[in-house]
């Protein structure tokens, strides 16, 4: 039982969203969720937190267009900073979560 947090992976929402916004124009646009959302899988995949995190083409554009639904509040399309922590607040990113064992 690790109760000390030693993650050196620190979820940095200001970091992570200059990293994925690709043009640098302040917002998320749906290219660049699906570039995060690809970078995201590969992580997870890296520290081996998701060992079926393998997506389909299709499945991904399914989770993009589910994302861009739970994070683009007001619809316009683009993913503003606001929006993007609102989101993650909304799924607990920002808190270490017990990793499921089977
Ligand atoms: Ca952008
Ligand atoms: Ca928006």
């Amino acid at each position: 039982m690790a109760d000390e947090e030693a993650t050196t992976h620190e979820f940095d929402p200001r970091t992570f969203f200059a990293a994925s916004d690709v043009d640098a124009n302040g917002v998320l646009d749906r290219n660049e969720i699906t570039a995060l959302l690809l970078r995201l899988l590969n992580e997870l995949d890296r520290r081996g937190d998701a060992a079926d995190a393998v997506l389909t083409a299709s499945e991904i554009e399914q989770t993009v267009e589910h994302l861009m639904q739970q994070l683009d509040e007001d619809g316009d399309g683009h993913i503003t900073f606001s929006e993007f922590v609102d989101g993650i607040s909304r799924w607990g990113l920002s808190t270490s979560r017990p990793v499921r064992e089977d």
